[in-house]
């Protein structure tokens, strides 16, 4: 029997949502609902993870129970089929993660050997200070100096030519390093354990399911330790670390009588200059010229939130906001670099006059302008991108232009040196809080958005559970946007949190849910886990902690689940990846991780269920440590 059309309140919480898939829907615009439907149900081995087409005696679909279908044409089992598949999938999400932050490694690089004059070290103090920390000595040497050996440290890190251990493994407490070590999966290189990972899942090399796990636990590491948390100290040094400040949030953020540019992809060296050559006066005058009012620069997605943190940028939305965003008509450029753009935003930018412009040489979009951007011309790119969005503004239709509301206000910019900055410097008053019992733990909220759930639901619904019950919330990626538009970023939304967290966060004058960046920028919270554990003498796995990622899509967001668990730290997701047609497989994830890395995984799309769950597990860290 064909399944019931979704209503449009299952599809997302948000008004302004609703609004835009009303006039999509009258303007005869597909959007990504709407290509779920055409797709589903989808295929049920594909879905299971049970179909291999890694080599041409294929392609093979596996049916377990079936004599003849059991094994594909090279005998691989449900077990070894879905643990390749899987393997292959977390190595691409952190490919992902670990090729972005090769870009920054090159800028930082550039800046060292004086290469770019575009881009600066705009915070030394924390060049300095990570310098330090990697073992770099930075007496008598300048910025530049400084930025050239580390630049060429962490270049290392991505190889197989350093001493087989990533620079950040010295954040990691000592228990769990001797742990991986143990288990064998203490990351090596960022770039060596994503060949490893592609090597081993080729046909006739590893074909035992636990061990392919095993090393997508490795390769997640690599990127968490190592390609993310290289990413976000790089764009900190270069961009500067982010301070708390005020901004806004939803499609109200963009401007009926401006230029609005959006900004979309992952990349803060593209977007940052972008900013730079909006926010000048030669482009305002310009723009006014052309008739607006001046020039709007928003975010969308994690790009979005790299501008966020650092500058304060508006955000207009999360993953499935980005299609409704163009649907406005009041979208004169949208200006992409790299990840979860979807290929449909040509399509919809070509039903107005906006124009969609793509930016890296890595991702190029059929249909797109491409400007391309590098250190050496990306203010002379930027220029010409603000120039043609000025254009742009001058072709729209003001008749086609619905801006559904006005925006939410909330409050962002919570690097860890932010936090530890509003605790004294330290996180002995966190720890001394954790004690007490007035803040009982810490959940990162993190991830995608994923059409198959309504909307933000289990991102809002989740977090306000977990305030509730006296656990502070940190989020990254697109749940920012969802918890933002819930008005949770809010320090006022202390008052729906319970009475211990609530008073902490008066106190501090801060929300109880911090935004900390974006995906990449999910190392600052694993990093945080590490200080607190170091702090206390425990491993990560000891903490009150959890992680969840209640609407993920994408590989990405399974590679920051796999190296969070691995790390220690129990993780909710609120789907499960394409393993469910290996017991072997299924069972390790959901328990049998916890007696290899003393964490694992849960999946519960229900955010009211999860939160009991988070809840528990909460409690049961807080009793091994001795505390009530
Ligand atoms: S953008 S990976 S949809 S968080 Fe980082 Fe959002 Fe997920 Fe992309």
């Amino acid at each position: 029997m064909a399944k019931e059309k979704r209503g449009i309140d299952d599809l997302t919480l948000w008004d302004d949502a609703k609004a835009m898939i009303r006039k999509a829907e009258a303007e005869g615009i597909q959007t990504v609902w709407d290509r779920l439907e055409g797709q589903t149900p989808h295929c049920k081995f594909c879905e299971t993870g049970l179909t291999c087409k890694k080599c041409v005696m294929g392609p093979c679909r596996i049916k377990p129970d079936s004599e003849k279908k059991a094994h594909g044409v090279c005998g691989a089992d449900a077990d070894l089929t879905v643990a390749r598949n899987f393997g292959r999938f977390v190595a691409a999400g952190a490919a992902s993660h670990s090729d972005h932050g090769r870009d920054l490694v090159e800028t930082l690089a550039a800046i060292g050997a004086g290469e770019t004059t575009d881009y600066v070290i705009k915070d030394s103090d924390k060049l300095r200070r990570i310098a330090g920390e990697v073992g770099l000595s930075t007496d008598h040497k300048d910025d530049k100096a400084i930025a050239a050996e580390l630049a060429a440290l962490f270049t290392r890190d991505y190889g197989f030519g350093s001493n087989k251990r990533l620079s950040f493994a010295a954040r990691v407490p000592e228990k769990r390093r001797e742990l991986w070590e143990k288990v064998g999966i203490a990351p090596r290189g960022v770039d060596w354990e994503v060949v490893e990972m592609m090597h081993r899942t080729h046909m006739g090399v590893d074909s035992d399911a636990v061990s392919i796990c095993l090393h997508a636990a490795r390769t997640s590491l690599s990127d968490g330790w190592g390609g993310s948390m290289i990413a976000t100290e790089i764009s900190d040094i270069v961009f500067g670390t982010p301070k708390p400040g005020m901004t806004e949030v939803n499609l109200g953020v963009l401007k009926k009588d401006h230029v609005n540019i959006l900004v979309h992809g992952h990349s803060p060296i593209v977007s940052e200059m972008l900013l730079a050559s909006a926010r000048d006066e030669t482009f305002i005058q310009a723009a006014k010229s052309a008739g607006a009012a001046g020039i709007n620069v928003a975010g969308l997605c994690c790009t979005g939130n790299e501008l966020l943190m650092r500058q304060g940028v508006p955000m207009a939305g999360n993953h499935l906001m980005t299609e409704l965003t163009i649907v406005t008509g009041a979208v004169d450029l949208m200006l992409v670099d790299y990840q979860c753009i979807m290929p449909s935003l040509v399509t919809i930018s070509h039903c107005y006059h906006t124009k969609f412009v793509s930016t890296s040489n890595k991702a190029h979009f059929t249909g797109a302008e491409h400007v391309e951007f590098n250190y050496k011309n990306a203010r002379e790119k930027a220029d010409q991108v603000v120039r043609m969005a000025i254009e742009a503004f001058t072709e729209r239709d003001q008749s086609r232009v619905q801006i559904p509301q006005g925006p939410m206000q909330m409050m962002t910019g919570f690097s860890n040196e932010a936090i530890l900055g509003a605790l004294g410097g330290t996180p002995d008053p966190l720890i001394e809080a954790i004690k007490a019992g007035s803040v009982r733990g810490a959940v990162g909220i993190v991830g995608c958005n994923n059409p198959k759930l309504k909307q933000d639901y289990v991102h809002t619904n989740l977090a306000k559970e977990l305030i509730k019950r006296d656990i502070l919330v940190l989020c990254t990626g697109c749940a920012t946007s969802a918890l933002g538009k819930a008005g949770l970023l809010m320090p006022e939304a202390a008052s729906q949190a319970g009475d211990g967290l609530k008073a902490v966060c008066e106190s501090l004058g801060i929300p109880p849910v911090l935004h900390v960046g974006s995906c990449v920028d999910n190392a600052r919270i694993i990093h945080l886990c590490a200080v607190l554990a170091n702090a206390l003498g425990v491993d990560i796995a000891d903490l009150p902690v959890a992680a969840s990622a209640p609407e993920w899509y994408s590989e990405k967001a399974a590679a920051i689940g796999l190296y969070a668990v691995a790390s220690g730290i129990f993780t909710h997701l609120g789907l499960p990846p394409h393993i469910t047609g290996s017991e072997t497989v299924t069972n390790l994830a959901l328990g049998g991780l916890d007696d290899v890395v003393g964490a694992h995984f849960i999946v519960e799309p229900d955010p009211f269920k999860a939160a009991e769950q988070i809840d528990a597990r909460i409690q049961a860290k807080r009793t091994g440590l001795g505390l009530t």
